[in-house]
């Protein structure tokens, strides 16, 4: 405990608070609807892959029904799920976008 010295109890730390944040997987989930190219667009758009990188991501969605776009911290995860979902409706896609804590 500190004191001010006005007779006021002032808990201060001592052991460094190194605390890891709690980390989310963003996944798609694969529908029969969305064309391929959309996918892409998506994962080049929203999660900065690589044109490459996205296609790989997308047929594995395709031929496995659920692929992991990114990890982040809960706020960042649930603005990249808004954003996909809203992009995705607006475009008339059923595209899905989720978000598991790690
Ligand atoms: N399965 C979709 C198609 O054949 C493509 C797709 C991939 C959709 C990944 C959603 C996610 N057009």
């Amino acid at each position: 405990g500190d004191n001010a010295g006005n007779g006021t109890a002032v808990i201060t730390r001592t052991k460094p608070k190194v605390k890891r944040p709690n980390l989310y997987r963003v996944l798609l989930l694969n529908d029969d609807y969305t064309p391929m190219e959309f996918v892409v667009l998506v994962l080049e758009r929203f999660f900065r892959k690589t044109r490459d990188e996205a296609t790989q991501i997308m047929l594995h969605v395709h031929q496995n029904g659920v692929g992991e776009c990114g990890v982040y911290t809960y706020e960042v995860a649930e603005t990249k799920v808004t954003q996909v979902m809203d992009f995705a409706r607006q475009n008339q896609h059923p595209l899905q976008c989720v978000m598991e804590k790690k």
